[in-house]
């Protein structure tokens, strides 16, 4: 299992954070997403299949453009 963290400072309720965790949750292999508002993190884990560029192209499906790397 990979765990990968994204900053995404468009995030900033929680509609914000159902949508986010909706749209990452369409990808298959994905066990947990966790949105923080304070920080504007979202963690991801999932399986060794999922890759960044797929996660990242999930937020920004979500609405969300502005989207970093963190690790
Ligand atoms: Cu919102």
């Amino acid at each position: 299992m990979v765990t990968q963290q994204y900053y995404v400072p468009g995030v900033s309720c929680a509609h914000c954070v159902r949508a986010v965790t909706e749209e990452i949750g369409t990808l298959s292999d994905v066990m947990r997403v966790d949105v923080n508002l304070d920080s504007k993190i979202v963690t991801v884990d999932h399986g060794d299949s999922v890759t960044s560029e797929q996660i990242v192209a999930a937020i920004q499906e979500a609405g969300y453009d502005q989207v970093t790397v963190v690790r």
